[in-house]
C-alpha cells in the first residue's frame, strides 16, 4: 500500500484544495492531511485565518479523500509523521517548490501544480473589505499602515491628522485631510492614536456617523465620558474597540491564563515600569506627558489580573512647568489583599520589566514587557522554574487588527455578544484606565514633585 501525506491550513476550503487532495489521493492508496493548527498558523505567519481549527478539519474529513486527519502542531513535524506513519510520498501545491526537496531523505517528494484563479486570500478579501480611515499622530500611524499589509480584508484609504510633517511617502500618497468629517465620508472605521483629549470628541463624531472605531487606550479623558461612548456605540452598532497591541500578544496572553489557572498562586503584588525617552515636540508639537503615553499600557496588567476593585489609588508625579506633563510618574493601587506600582516616564529611563509575586511563586517579563514574546515562572525551587516563548510578530499590532476585522464581521452577521470574546480587553478594564487618567488629570490624591 502506498501512502500519501499532504499538509495545509485549507481556511475556507475551495475547489482549488479539493482538487489537490484528490490529485494527492491518486498519487497512492491511502492519504493523510495534516491540517494547521492556530498556533502553528501564527507561527509562520498566517495571521488572520477565518475558520477555526475544527470547521477546517471537518471541511477537509466532508471531503471523503481524506483515510486519516491529522494535526500539525510544530516545526519539524513533518519528517516525525512521515517515519511515524510509513510514508512513501510526500505531497504539496506547485507554491512550495523546492521548499520541502529536504523531504526527499525520508519519502518521495511530489510538486503538484497549484490550481489558478482561486485562493484562500482571495475569498477573505471578497469576504469583506472593510475601508478604514487613520486619525492622529503620524508617526504611530506610519507604523499601523506597515502592520496592516500583513492583515487581508482592510485597506487603509484616507489619513486625517493635523501635522503631515512625519507621514511615510505610503500613507501620503493615500488622501490626507486635517478634517475628521472629510475621512468619516469614505471609510467603514477608523483608526485612531491622537492626544486622549481629542478621543471623546473624534469617537463620538465617528459613532454618530456610523462608524466601527478603534481607539489607542484610554478611550476618553473621563470615565463619565467612556461610559458614554460605550452606550453610544451599542446604539449605533458600531464596534468599539479599546487598543492596547500588549493585549494581543500571545506570550501576554498566555500568561494570564496560567496566572488565572493558580501556577503562582494567590496574586499578593504587581510592579510594571514603561519607559522611552522621547522628547514631547516631536509629537506633533503636542505634549504627552508620562501618563498619556504609558499609563494605559502599564496599567493594563494590573486591572486584567488583580480586576478593578481597588480600595485606593495615590500617584506621584515629576512634572515640567505644565502639570499636565509629567514626565514621571509612580502610580500606587491598593487592593483589599494586593498591592500594585506603575512606574512610567518619558523624561526618565529605567528597565521596562514585569514583576508579579504570587504566594507560590512570581513571574519575571523581561523588557520590553509590552511587547514581550517571552517571560519565566519562578518558584523557591529553582529546578521548577519554567519559560515561556510565543513567536510575536509587529509587536501585537497585527493581531488586534485581525481581531478588529473579526469584531466587525461578527456584527455585520448579528453575533454582536460573539465580538465580546474576540476582545481582549473587557469594558470595565477600559473604565478602570479611564477613572485613573481622570484622577491624574484633576489632580486628585496627586502629590507633584
Ligand atoms: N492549493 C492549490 N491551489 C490553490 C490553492 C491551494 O493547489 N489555488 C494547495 C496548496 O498548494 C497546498 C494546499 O492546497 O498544497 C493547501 O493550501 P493552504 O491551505 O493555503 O495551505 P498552505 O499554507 O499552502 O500549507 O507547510 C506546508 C503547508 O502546510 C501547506
Amino acid at each position: 500500500m502506498i501512502k500519501v501525506i499532504t499538509y495545509g491550513t485549507y481556511d475556507l476550503l475551495h475547489h482549488g484544495h479539493v482538487r489537490l487532495l484528490e490529485r494527492a489521493k491518486a498519487l497512492g492508496d491511502y492519504l493523510i492531511v495534516g491540517v494547521t493548527s492556530d498556533d502553528f498558523d501564527k507561527t509562520r505567519g498566517k495571521i488572520n485565518v477565518q475558520q477555526s481549527l475544527e470547521e477546517r478539519v471537518a471541511a477537509v474529513r466532508a471531503t471523503g479523500v481524506a483515510d486519516k486527519v491529522i494535526i500539525e502542531e510544530y516545526e519539524g513535524q513533518k519528517i516525525d509523521d512521515i517515519r511515524k506513519y510509513g510514508v512513501d510520498i510526500f505531497t504539496v501545491g506547485s507554491d512550495w517548490i523546492g521548499h520541502f526537496d529536504y523531504l526527499n531523505e525520508y519519502c518521495k517528494v511530489v510538486y503538484l501544480p497549484r490550481t489558478e484563479g482561486i485562493s484562500s486570500t482571495e475569498l477573505r478579501d471578497q469576504k469583506r473589505l472593510i475601508k478604514v480611515g487613520l486619525v492622529g499622530y503620524e508617526k504611530y500611524l506610519n507604523k499601523v499602515y506597515k502592520e496592516c499589509q500583513f492583515v487581508n480584508g482592510v485597506r487603509i484609504n484616507g489619513v486625517c491628522t493635523q501635522n503631515s510633517r512625519e507621514l511615510s511617502e505610503e500613507l501620503l500618497s493615500l488622501d490626507t485631510t486635517d478634517s475628521l468629517d472629510e475621512l468619516l465620508s469614505k471609510v467603514d472605521a477608523v483608526y485612531i492614536h491622537s492626544h486622549p483629549k481629542y478621543h471623546y470628541d473624534e469617537m463620538k463624531r465617528a459613532l454618530q456617523a456610523g462608524k466601527h472605531v478603534m481607539c489607542e487606550s484610554p478611550l476618553a479623558e473621563t470615565e463619565r465620558e467612556c461610559r458614554e461612548l460605550i452606550a453610544m456605540a451599542q446604539e449605533n452598532n458600531c464596534v468599539m474597540m479599546d487598543s492596547l497591541r500588549t493585549a494581543y500578544s500571545t506570550a501576554y496572553a498566555r500568561m494570564l491564563l496560567l496566572i488565572k489557572g493558580g501556577k503562582i498562586g494567590e496574586v499578593v503584588s504587581i510592579d510594571a515600569t514603561c519607559t522611552s525617552l522621547r522628547t514631547n515636540s516631536a509629537v506633533s508639537g503636542e505634549k504627552w506627558g508620562s501618563m498619556p503615553a504609558w499609563g494605559p499600557t502599564a496599567l493594563l496588567p494590573i486591572f486584567q489580573i488583580l480586576g478593578t476593585g481597588y480600595s485606593d489609588v495615590k500617584i506621584t508625579s515629576r512634572c515640567e512647568n505644565d502639570r499636565s506633563v509629567d514626565v514621571f510618574s509612580k502610580i500606587d493601587i491598593t487592593y483589599p489583599k494586593a498591592v500594585a506600582t506603575v512606574k512610567v516616564g518619558t523624561g526618565v529611563k529605567s528597565e521596562g520589566e514585569l514583576v508579579i509575586a504570587g504566594t507560590q511563586g512570581y513571574i519575571y517579563v523581561p523588557a520590553p514587557w509590552w511587547k514581550t514574546d517571552y517571560f519565566e515562572i519562578r518558584y523557591e525551587n529553582p529546578e521548577e522554574n519554567r519559560r515561556y516563548f510565543y513567536q510575536l510578530d509587529g509587536e501585537g499590532i497585527r493581531y488586534e487588527w485581525v481581531s478588529f476585522l473579526k469584531m466587525i464581521n461578527a456584527f455585520a452577521e448579528g453575533k454582536a455578544e460573539e465580538s465580546a470574546y474576540i476582545d481582549n480587553i473587557d469594558r470595565s478594564v477600559s473604565l478602570a484606565i479611564a477613572r485613573v487618567m481622570e484622577q491624574f488629570n484633576n489632580g486628585i490624591d496627586v502629590k507633584y514633585i
